[in-house]
Order: C-alpha cells, then sequence, then structure tokens
C-alpha cells in the first residue's frame, strides 16, 4: 500500500482510536488506515509532543537578536535580549493570531464582494442576486435607501458602502451601525470602532513588530479592534453577501456522516470555506452531459457531499449531505469511495495529499491561494466557473471507471436539521407576520430559556474528537440553555443526532417545552465560521427588543470553542469578547496563567465592560462557567426571580403528576 508516499508507522506503537475520537466512522478509517500503514494526523498528534514553550506562549522570534525563550513557571524571572517581558510578548504573539485569522476571514469576504461587484455589473452570468429580500434588508441597515430603486441601484450602492470594510483607511466600518448604542459607546470610548480591515490589520503587524508596541494593555485594544473588523466586517459582509447571491438558509433536513457517500456514485467531496466554487460544483454535478458520463462509466449518478466549513454552509442553504468535520477529512479517503477531493482555502491539511495517494484519490486544489505539493491544481476563476468544477467532476468519473481500491465506506448516516439563519429565528419565534426576537426575550425573562450559548468551532487531534462538543452542548440544554452552533461543531452535534426536535427530550423542562411548542430543535445550527457573524447580529436584536439590558454585555449569552485549533478560532473568541460576550476555550490557551496579559483577558476586559476569555478542557466545567455567568446576567437584569417562579411551577407541576 503504497509505501512510495506513506512512513511507514511504527508497528509496536497501538495507538487505541477509540481514544482520540467519539466518531465511529473516523475510528473505523483510522484503524483502516492504520492496518494499511497510512498515517493521520491523529498519529502525529500522538507522537509528536506539543513545545511546551510555544503553547504558553512564552516564546518570541520577532527579530534576529533572539528568538528569545521565558520560563513559564518563573515568567518575570527573564525578558528578551530587547527587554520585552512576557505580557509583551504573549500580547504580541496573540495578536498576530488575531491578525492571521481576521486576514483569513476577510480576505474570503473581499472575495464574496469582489464576486458581488462583478454579478452586479453584469461581467458574471453564472450567478445571479438569489435573495432580493436580503439585499434590501442589509442596504437599509446600513442607511441605504430601497424605496422604489432598482436591484441593480440598491447592489451598487451596497458593493460601494460595503468596500469600505476593507479599505476604509478612517472613520468606522458600515456594520458598525447595526451595533447597540451603548456597545458601540464602549469601543468609541477605548478607540477600537474598526476602520477598513486592510488598516487594521497592517496597524497591527506594525505593533507588533520588534520595538514598537510594548504595553499589552495598548497592544489589546488594537488586537480587540482588529478582531472587531473581522466579526462585524469582513466575516459579516461574507455571510450578507453568500445570502444575498445563493439564498438565506432556511431549515432543511441532512444526512450526515460518512455513510452518505454511495458506493454506486461517483463521490464527489468539497472541502474549505468559499461557497462560490460549491456553488458551480452543484450546477457541474447536474449537468446532463455530465451526468450520463457517469453513467456510462457505470455509476448510478452523481455524489456530492460537503466537509469542514464549505459543508457547513452548504447543508444549510441548499440541503447538501455533509460527510465529516476538519478532523475526519484525512479518515473520509481512507473510504476508498472518494472520487474527487476537491478544496479551495482555510483547514486544508498539508498531509491530504499523501494519504489521497495512499488511495488514489485525486486532491485538486483550485483557489491560487492555497497550492498543495503533490496535489493536482485546476484554477477556480468566478467568471468561468464551471471550466474548473467540470473537469473536477470529469476526473472524478475517470477515477471512478478506474477504481482500484477497495471500498469501505461506514454505513453510519445522522439527519438533523440545519439552516437556522438569523432571519428564520426571527421567523420560526414570531410568525410571518409578526416576525420578532420578541418571544426568545419573552422566553428568557420568564426563565424558561436560562440564557442562550454559542457553541463553535474546530475538533483537535490533541483532545478527544467531538467529545467535548457533545458533552458541553448536552449540559448546556439539560440546564434549559439554547445553543446556536457554526463550524465543525455543528457537524459534532449533528453526528450526535441532536440537531432534531427529538433532542427536545434531553432539554431542561423550560427549554424543552419551548422547543417542543415550536417544534425546533434546542441545537440551532446556523452554517460556517463566517456565519458566527449570524450569532452577533443576533445578540444585537436581542438588545434591540429590549429586556435585556442595554449592551451585548448585558445578555446572558455565553460562547465557547471547546475543541479550537485555527487562529480564525482566536480572532473568533476576540470580537466575541469585543462584543461583550463571555467566551470559553478547550485544547490550550496561549497565555501563561497569573500574568498581567493573561489577567487582562480573563478579568480585566469585563471590568472595562466588554467579555473575558475562559479555559476549561473538561466539558461538564466548562458548562458550569458558561452556566455561572448567565445566572450572574440574570441576577443583574433582576431575572434570577424569574426563574426561580418558573422552576417551582414545574416543581409543583411534577409532585402533581407523581401524586
Ligand atoms: Fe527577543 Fe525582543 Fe527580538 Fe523578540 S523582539 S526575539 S524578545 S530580542
Ligand atoms: S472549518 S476554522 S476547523 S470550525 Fe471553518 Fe472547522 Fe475550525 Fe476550520
Amino acid at each position: 500500500m503504497a509505501e512510495k508516499t506513506i512512513k511507514k508507522m511504527d508497528k509496536e506503537k497501538k495507538l487505541n482510536y477509540r481514544d482520540m475520537s467519539i466518531c465511529d466512522a473516523t475510528v473505523n478509517m483510522l484503524e483502516k488506515a492504520n492496518r494499511e500503514g497510512c498515517e493521520t494526523a491523529f498519529d502525529r498528534a500522538a507522537n509528536m509532543k506539543a513545545c511546551p514553550i510555544g503553547a504558553d506562549s512564552a516564546c518570541c522570534k520577532h527579530c534576529s537578536m533572539g528568538p528569545c525563550r521565558l520560563n513559564a513557571k518563573d515568567p518575570y524571572g527573564k525578558v528578551g535580549v530587547c527587554g520585552a517581558t512576557i505580557d509583551t510578548i504573549q500580547a504580541r504573539n496573540f495578536g498576530r493570531m488575531v491578525a492571521a485569522g481576521g486576514a483569513a476571514h476577510t480576505d474570503h469576504g473581499m472575495a464574496m464582494l469582489d464576486l458581488f461587484r462583478d454579478v452586479v455589473q453584469g461581467k458574471i452570468k453564472e450567478y445571479t442576486i438569489k435573495d432580493v429580500d436580503k439585499l434590501e434588508a442589509v442596504a437599509q441597515s446600513i442607511g441605504i435607501e430601497t424605496e422604489g430603486r432598482t436591484v441593480e441601484e440598491i447592489s451598487t450602492d451596497l458593493y460601494q458602502q460595503l468596500e469600505s470594510t476593507y479599505t476604509a483607511v478612517d472613520g468606522e466600518i458600515p456594520f458598525a451601525k447595526r451595533v447597540p448604542e451603548k456597545t458601540l459607546e464602549l469601543w468609541r470610548k477605548h478607540n477600537m470602532v474598526p476602520r477598513g480591515a486592510m488598516r487594521e490589520i497592517m496597524e497591527m503587524m506594525h505593533r507588533t513588530h520588534m520595538g514598537v508596541d510594548q504595553h499589552y494593555e495598548n497592544l489589546t485594544e488594537q488586537i480587540t479592534r482588529t478582531a472587531l473588523a473581522d466579526g462585524w466586517g469582513g466575516s459579516m459582509v461574507a455571510t450578507e453577501i453568500s445570502d444575498i447571491l445563493y439564498g438565506t438558509p432556511t431549515p432543511v433536513s441532512v444526512d450526515v456522516n460518512m455513510g452518505v457517500l454511495k458506493e454506486d456514485h461517483v463521490n464527489v467531496i468539497v472541502h474549505g470555506h468559499e461557497p462560490n466554487m460549491f456553488e458551480s460544483m452543484m450546477m457541474s454535478v447536474s449537468d446532463p452531459g455530465l451526468v450520463q458520463a457517469a453513467k456510462d462509466a457505470g455509476a448510478k449518478g452523481i455524489n456530492l457531499v460537503g466537509m469542514c466549513c464549505s459543508g457547513a454552509e452548504m447543508m444549510g442553504r441548499h440541503g447538501i449531505p455533509h460527510a465529516g468535520n476538519f478532523m475526519s477529512t484525512e479518515a473520509i479517503l481512507v473510504t476508498g469511495a472518494v472520487d474527487v477531493m476537491c478544496v479551495d482555502i482555510q483547514c486544508i491539511q498539508q498531509a491530504l495529499a499523501k494519504v489521497a495517494d495512499c488511495y488514489d484519490t485525486p486532491l485538486i486544489t483550485t483557489n491560487p491561494r492555497c497550492r498543495i505539493e503533490g496535489a493536482t491544481h485546476i484554477p477556480f476563476h468566478d467568471h468561468h466557473a464551471r471550466k474548473c468544477t467540470d473537469e473536477v467532476v470529469i476526473k472524478a468519473v475517470s477515477r471512478f471507471k478506474n477504481r482500484t481500491k477497495e471500498i469501505d465506506i461506514p454505513n453510519i448516516r445522522n439527519v438533523g436539521i440545519h439552516g437556522f439563519s438569523y432571519e428564520y429565528i426571527n421567523y420560526m419565534l414570531g410568525g410571518t407576520f409578526r416576525g420578532s426576537y420578541t418571544p426568545l426575550n419573552d422566553n428568557i425573562i420568564n426563565g424558561r430559556i436560562r440564557g442562550v450559548a454559542g457553541v463553535v468551532g474546530c475538533t483537535n487531534p490533541r483532545v478527544k474528537q467531538d467529545w467535548l462538543h457533545v458533552e458541553l452542548v448536552k449540559e448546556l440544554i439539560k440546564n434549559d440553555v439554547l445553543v446556536l452552533q457554526t463550524g465543525c461543531s455543528q457537524v459534532a452535534l449533528a453526528k450526535a443526532g441532536m440537531l432534531t426536535p427529538e433532542a427536545a427530550h434531553l432539554a431542561g423542562p423550560g427549554l424543552s417545552e419551548v422547543c417542543e411548542t415550536v417544534g425546533m430543535p434546542p441545537v440551532l445550527g446556523l452554517g460556517s465560521c463566517v456565519d458566527n457573524s449570524r450569532i452577533l447580529i443576533a445578540a444585537s436584536e436581542m438588545v434591540r427588543v429590549g429586556g435585556l439590558g442595554t449592551s451585548i454585555a448585558d445578555l446572558p449569552v455565553a460562547g465557547a470553542a471547546p475543541e479550537y485549533m485555527s487562529e480564525k478560532a482566536i480572532c473568533i473568541g476576540q470580537y466575541f469578547v469585543g462584543s461583550g460576550v463571555y467566551t470559553v476555550f478547550g485544547v490550550t490557551f496561549p497565555t501563561v496563567e497569573g500574568t498581567k496579559f493573561h489577567n487582562h483577558l480573563f478579568d480585566g476586559l469585563e471590568k472595562q465592560g466588554f467579555g473575558k476569555w475562559g479555559f476549561s478542557n473538561d466539558p461538564h466545567e466548562m458548562a458550569q462557567m458558561m452556566i455561572a455567568h448567565i445566572d450572574k446576567k440574570r441576577k443583574a437584569l433582576g431575572l434570577d426571580k424569574a426563574r426561580e417562579r418558573v422552576l417551582m411551577d414545574m416543581a409543583d407541576r411534577q409532585k402533581l403528576a407523581e401524586a
């Protein structure tokens, strides 16, 4: 088996993959890969100890007087050659993580906006404006007149305004208009309202250069401003433009897990983050000529499947099946059933090239920003999108015809409901004529719903795949906390069967009553990682509707990314903290506990009126930390009594039932 590319694994060292993942399909494929001498990230993580100094962020390589390593056990015992303290070093490293994560989202968002401009100007015919209502709503939200104007006029104005999200050298980004007044005031007080993302990321990189900003508090202000330029800027634009061009998601039933692969079909997997290529692939796999080619090759048809965030976005928007999250992207290739894996940007592990080679699957990169040694590159261009995706499908058909590998598809599929956009939640709760977040606020005020949590983010081989996500969410809903989800976390919970209305029986009495009345799951899937912006919009709306305080920081809400791995996740965490949300991460946190910078993130920011960070690797403790914060906010709002009353009613009812 492909010894030419795959390093022989140490047969003596037996890993128990059951300890590394709760995803049975992934475990089955990891065991198969191991038998066949094919190495994955799970093996490498077990064999590579994470650098403890790097994990604490106690090292700096910003100039050639170093690299300098400080001692996390005695963080103030030493400084770098230039005199940089542990706080400066950690804050600079953190700032660069936020800059890189924010750059990834904003570059994605800007690419979406470029596409929108070319569609509006008629230069691209393959895509159109699908959701005019959404176009008008987004335009109105930033003060663009829509009454009596054509779609083209509104779109042109919208493009011009949104471009400043990326390019404005001063002023405030357009979506700052959506931020609750008191939250915005706080940002203004700290000079944190973002200008264009390019400006913020540039300043972040400048200030973290050797010998520039060497005060951790001052650095933190720019860190937050840069992160906000992503959450309320780059990511939000990406989400809104995707909805305008491809349609706003509404709930749809979707199959998730590796069992969505079909042995008798040509299986095409799309993995990455931008919807453009995926949308074009949808057209290619439906092309009668290509379907016929697949049939001529002996297949029953072409089966299009998503993975990671591309997949999360497409399952909510179009009901496309999803094969698994980030840590299953190597394992799925081991099925031998993938006839092509086509990728664009972000979270594409380089090792996919070797695993794909091992199982004779073409790995195809499509974006000029992301090429991988050993992968085939077929450039994707918005102006002639089908050229790329048709060619990819032709390659997949050819691979199907010449399949040489044994096919072993884990027969596991989990059905769930996905596609809860901000707009749909509005409609679901209030109905067509009185769509509103008022019922949500009312249910929080009366205590049936204790609070709302966003549980998001990646999977990571340093912790048991999916386990922290699932345990955390179970604990939250059991305590009447409504959970909103995106990205790989949403897929973890979908595999656990939690994105179904039936999962309401696992929720506490108050939340399950609301779910049963509305017919909704206790866990709502909102889409990909840029779609975290939908959670920000929902939080703003909760403030606007009233009864839960005057800023996002007043709301009984919390966030978590229990298995995060990417710099994007750190940026997301910081924009939630900057927006006023208590945000808890797992796996590891890039600070030394007890240092001034660490304390500033974990405590000082809250004292200034922002949210704050938390950390735990135990999902049950994490849930209790989030619930304690939600209860603290309820108490501050005077809602603790309301909840006690509801619980008493429920207990009384239960007593009656028992009698
Ligand atoms: Fe060392 Fe200072 Fe250079 Fe960093 S910037 S490598 S701490 S000398
Ligand atoms: S894909 S950033 S592993 S959520 Fe957005 Fe999943 Fe995290 Fe990538």
